[in-house]
């Protein structure tokens, strides 16, 4: 791929940028530093009109929407608590998979009317209760969720699952799965229309990386 155009792409450290980068690696692009060795926030790539900004994964959708970003790589759970306002969301990228789950201590119950459930997935926790007809208080948190069930602080808590490994370590098991999770690409509804060739180029070159790698993982 050439890129006439500039291009922004916003990505969070660690998994999200560790498997973001053999798809962009299948339209051209490759990273100059690594984020984990370097402290700056904007990496130029082998294209000097295509550069990474790297930032707290919660913040993706921010900078794509405001346009500093035109496209950003997030969380399903990441988008769904944005809103997605101003943001297309084009390409499930299948990367970064895990579940959101309800979870608590074993036995616990998943019935009833005013259960506390701590979680940072509060739009995800309220959309998940209230199609089951059930009114639930959510309390807030911005991480370390285990804690809140150990102490009294909630009944439930609402979080992403992995290997489980997290919730076991703290005597709490999965009770209810909500939704499974991937990584999508997004999209500057602005940059889709006044950047359409180089966007939809890009795209493409992303989307056939994860069909190939779909097929070869059977
Ligand atoms: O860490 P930071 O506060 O900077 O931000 P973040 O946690 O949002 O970012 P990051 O990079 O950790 O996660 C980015 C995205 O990866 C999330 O938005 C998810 O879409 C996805 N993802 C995939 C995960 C996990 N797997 C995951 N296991 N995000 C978080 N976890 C955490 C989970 O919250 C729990 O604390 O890992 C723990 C559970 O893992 P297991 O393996 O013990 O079950
Ligand atoms: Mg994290």
């Amino acid at each position: 791929m050439t890129f006439d155009t500039p291009i922004t792409i916003a990505l969070s450290k660690g998994r999200i940028f560790n498997e973001t980068l053999p798809l962009l690696a299948h339209a051209g692009i490759e990273a100059v530093d690594d984020p984990e060795a370097s402290r700056k926030l904007i990496l130029a790539t082998n294209h000097s009109a295509v550069k990474l900004l790297i930032i707290r994964a919660t913040d993706v959708p921010t900078y794509v929407q405001w346009g500093a970003a035109d496209i950003g790589v997030a969380g399903k759970d990441v988008l769904i608590e944005h809103g997605g306002e101003g943001l297309y969301e084009p390409l499930d990228l299948q990367i970064a998979r895990c579940r959101l789950m309800v979870a608590g201590a074993k036995g616990a119950s998943l019935s009833g009317n005013q259960l506390r459930i701590a979680t940072k997935y509060v739009n995800a926790a309220r959309t998940h209760f209230a199609a089951k007809g059930q009114q639930v208080e959510v309390i807030k948190l911005y991480g370390s969720m285990e804690l809140a069930p150990l102490v009294g602080l909630s009944d439930l808590i609402v979080d992403l699952v992995e290997s489980g490994n997290t919730l076991k370590a703290n005597g709490l098991v999965p009770l209810e799965h909500i939704m499974e999770i991937s990584s999508r690409l997004v999209v500057n509804k602005a940059a889709w229309k006044m950047k359409h060739a180089t966007v939809v180029q890009l795209l493409d070159a992303m989307r056939q990386a994860v069909e190939s790698r779909a097929r070869s993982d059977g």
